[in-house]
């Protein structure tokens, strides 16, 4: 660590300018990170306080649950048109900024991501209701572009107001037999972050969508990949190495995917779950309703890739695709290696510090270490309990007033489509090979003792890690970057990349240990001087 004061001591100067009761709130979600106790072989870590109502007036980085459903889960699918009902301001947010990427096939291929499909709701459409004007859209739409299927999402004023989007859902399918109409009741306000619109597009995709269609990909080994979203261009990176490994890729929920693709994800004989916090309920659900056994998986480092893929293999347990596998590893790591030893006598030893959603903030970990570096301190904006300390402590969540709000569908076996794929013999001779079906392990276990983990960061708590710790660099998004970069640090954007990527897989390592020199070695950030270094009274 590049600083003295302990994780202890930085947690008491984060408390400290607090009032007493706020000080009592944050301190369950800032813990030092300790290895408590032992779960089946790896460390437990202590109970962290998570998925609350931020504090009113604390500048928090949280997003709502229109983003978590629309822009985060369903927007990167390419040919369902996804109309936003609501004021304009809530499209224009959730149009591409995310770098969610795609690749249609041919010109053919209907791509309306590009698009911005909004039904501009007015001050008149808040007093007089907006279904009028959401029927005229959802017309409009499909006579210009005649899609397959089409969403509706909810804003704010549309729960308020009592629009029935579900009722307009079905009417216009009515009318429109050829199209699947569908609606998500994600007004922004519906849970304490981002979270709770995951689960909701995660049910609603399960119920409305999945299972209708018959279109199986050709190949041996075909899976689905649950949590990839092909931010700048992950899924194609991860497209060239499984298809190079032999393994068919059905559906990408929701990276460079279709509407097709989705239908009929239930085809397939294994869920990859790379994004835990976003897609675990989809998961879930397709186990118990398709017999689909899943694992979690983790794209993000050479290792970690080399890894993931290793897992697939040993669960196919196929000797030929175990070669392919290997040979693949064997021709792709000597470029990454090469890179690594470029890099990491320039990066070893630097810290980093990694505030993001509910998966990435555990998953680049990996890549840093691959570097030479440590990260110190890291936290979640929305993550759960279960992603912070391992899915062991699923049993001990309670349950609040805001989780209850979310749907939790009672979902029974298929009578037709049920196929148990594993036995329970299967599954302990997987967990024999480190293969943990169903688990995952979390941030903090798989963290430093000592490291201070934080849930929800707001701008003040920034700021002490930032003076305290200063670290080389700070990765978030853009709500922070230019706040932080003003004291001096360098802020790598890891939800949407900033303007590069991919840094998935084997090319996406090399891509990424590129850049992360190129900002922790830059010389004009030594030479910014934070607003505190500059003025001596400033108090709020
Ligand atoms: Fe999963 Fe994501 Fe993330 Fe997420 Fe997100 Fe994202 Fe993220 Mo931004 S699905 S939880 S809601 S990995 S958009 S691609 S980068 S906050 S850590």
């Amino acid at each position: 660590m590049s600083s003295k004061i302990s994780a202890e001591e930085l947690k008491q100067e984060m408390l400290k300018k607090y009032p007493a009761k706020v000080a009592r709130k944050r301190e369950k979600q800032i813990i030092v990170n300790q290895h408590v106790g032992e779960f089946e072989g790896r460390p437990t870590a202590p109970p962290i306080a998570v998925n609350s109502r931020t504090i009113p007036g604390i500048l928090s980085m949280r997003g709502c649950a229109y983003a978590g459903c629309k822009g985060v889960v369903l927007g990167p699918t390419r040919d369902i048109v996804h109309i936003v009902h609501g004021p304009i301001g809530c499209s224009f947010y959730a149009w591409l900024t995310r770098r969610n990427q795609t690749r249609p096939e041919s010109l053919n291929d209907p791509n309306y991501m590009n698009y911005c499909f909004s039904t501009d709701m007015q001050e008149q459409d808040i007093i007089y209701g907006g279904e009028k004007k959401l029927r005229a859209a959802i017309e409009e739409a499909i006579a210009i572009f005649h899609p397959k299927a089409l969403d509706i999402f909810s804003t704010c004023p549309v729960g308020l107001i009592g629009d029935d989007v579900h009722a307009v859902a079905r009417e216009m399918e009515a009318k429109y037999p050829d199209v699947n109409i569908f609606a998500f009741s994600c007004e922004g306000y519906k849970g304490v972050s981002q979270s709770a619109g995951h689960h909701i597009a995660n049910n609603k995709v399960f119920t409305d969508v999945v299972g209708l269609g018959d279109m199986r990909k050709p190949g041996k080994f075909r899976m689905n990949l649950l949590g990839e979203y092909n931010i700048g261009g992950d899924s194609f990176e991860l497209d060239r190495i499984f298809l190079k490994c032999g393994l068919t890729l059905q559906a990408t929920f929701s990276g460079n995917s279709t509407y097709e693709e989705f239908a009929s994800s239930h085809t397939v004989d294994l869920n990859l779950v790379m994004c835990h916090r976003s897609i675990n309920y989809m998961a879930d659900m397709m186990e118990r309703k398709y017999g689909i056994p899943w694992f979690k998986v983790n794209f993000i480092g050479a290792a970690a890739t080399a890894k993931s893929l290793r897992h697939i293999a040993a669960y196919y347990d196929d000797a030929e695709l175990t070669a392919r596998v290997e040979q693949v590893i064997a021709e792709e790591m000597p470029a990454v290696l090469e890179s690594q030893a470029k890099y990491r006598p320039r990066c070893e030893g630097k810290t980093a510090v990694m505030f993001l959603g509910g998966s990435r903030a555990h998953h680049y970990q990996d890549l840093f270490s691959e570097l030479g570096m440590v990260t110190v301190s890291a936290g979640y904006e929305f993550a759960h309990r279960d992603d912070y300390e391992g899915r062991h402590v699923l049993p001990d969540i309670k349950v609040d007033a805001d989780s209850r709000n979310i749907e939790e569908l009672h979902v029974l076996p298929d009578p037709e489509l049920y196929q148990q794929r594993l036995t329970e013999d299967d599954k302990a001779a997987l967990k024999a090979k480190g293969i943990l079906m169903n688990g995952y392990e979390g941030l903090m276990p798989e963290m430093a003792e000592g490291t201070l983990i934080i849930d929800d960061l707001n701008h003040h708590e920034a700021e002490v890690l930032i003076e305290k710790l200063k670290p080389a660099i700070f990765c978030a998004g853009i709500k922070e970057k230019y706040v932080i970069q003003k004291s001096g640090v360098p802020l790598k954007q890891l939800h949407n990349y900033d303007y590069s990527g991919p840094y998935a897989g084997f090319q996406g390592a090399v891509n990424f240990y590129q850049e992360i020199d190129r900002m922790v070695n830059a010389t004009p950030f030594g030479l910014v001087k934070a607003p505190w270094q500059e003025l001596d009274a400033a108090s709020a």
